[in-house]
């Protein structure tokens, strides 16, 4: 009998412990998709110290001779004037794009990016700059440098099904000459700025959680420095050409080339 009761115990005490165990891996399974769960919703830019990091550097061109399109101004002629350059298509002579950005996507860990203040002036109806770079938990200063009113419709632009939607950042109005407002730069991605008042008008600004952007100068070369050694892809976009990407290998101490040819919009 003893033995018997014993022999149960034992049972017992075995199938307590196979219990035991399932419901351990259940935690720890629980605890695992609690992890990725965690890990998966934050890709948040760490900021550390480079050392004997590598750069990327290059040049932009664009495909073909384009000439820059002349825009037609029908409001506010007086101040305005009828037309105006669009300086969309500012090549060099061997073709070298200016205003491309350069983005290097999915950048994890790096330098600090600049709390800078980004300035986009109204200016004779034209903003400037077209095209610019401004820095997550930097500022934006927008400005009315003209006589006339204008706004600053400012919306992120996304892909949703297959589609490039606008959403509203920040929509303000510029009665006064000298106006100027500053506002954080909160959202990261590609914005596009225009006013409301005048069609003609637009601006191109991607704010970045990180310092590794560039926007080409006017022979199409950028550079960009201080990158943790590794494989990056590079995004080259411009207002009027078709956006391309690269992978870049980063090695460090060195400065990897990437050329890029860009073909026209359809
Ligand atoms: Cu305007």
């Amino acid at each position: 009998m003893t033995e018997g009761v014993d022999k149960n115990k034992k049972l017992l005490r075995i199938s307590g412990g196979n219990n035991g165990e399932v419901k351990m891996k259940k935690v720890l399974a629980l605890a695992g998709i609690f992890i990725l769960l965690i890990t998966g919703a934050s890709f948040a830019y760490e900021v550390t110290d480079v050392k004997g990091g590598g750069s990327i550097k290059g040049k932009v061109k664009a495909a073909t001779k384009i000439s820059d399109p002349e825009l037609r101004i029908d409001k506010d002629v007086d101040f305005c004037g009828k037309t105006q350059k669009a300086n969309m298509y500012m090549l060099s002579a061997d073709l070298g794009v200016k205003n491309a950005l350069v983005i290097v996507e999915g950048v994890q860990k790096g330098k600090a990016a600049p709390k800078s203040e980004f300035l986009l002036d109204n200016n004779k109806c034209y903003f400037e700059p077209v095209v610019g770079i401004a820095y997550v938990g930097g500022s934006y200063a927008m400005k009315n440098s003209d006589s006339v009113l204008h706004n600053t419709n400012m919306g992120l632009m996304t892909m949703y099904k297959g589609k490039e939607r606008k959403k509203v950042i920040y929509n303000l109005a510029f009665p006064t000459k000298g106006m100027v407002i500053k506002k954080p730069v909160e959202v990261a991605g590609m914005h596009e700025v225009k006013c409301d008042a005048h069609p003609w008008m637009r601006a191109y600004i991607y704010a970045s959680e990180h310092p590794y952007v560039a926007v080409t100068d006017a022979n199409g070369n950028f550079e960009i420095k201080d990158l943790l050694p590794g494989k990056y892809t590079v995004k080259f976009w411009h207002e009027g050409l078709q956006e391309t990407t690269q992978t870049v290998e980063v090695k460090a101490n060195a400065a990897a080339d990437v050329n890029v040819t860009l073909n026209k919009k359809k």
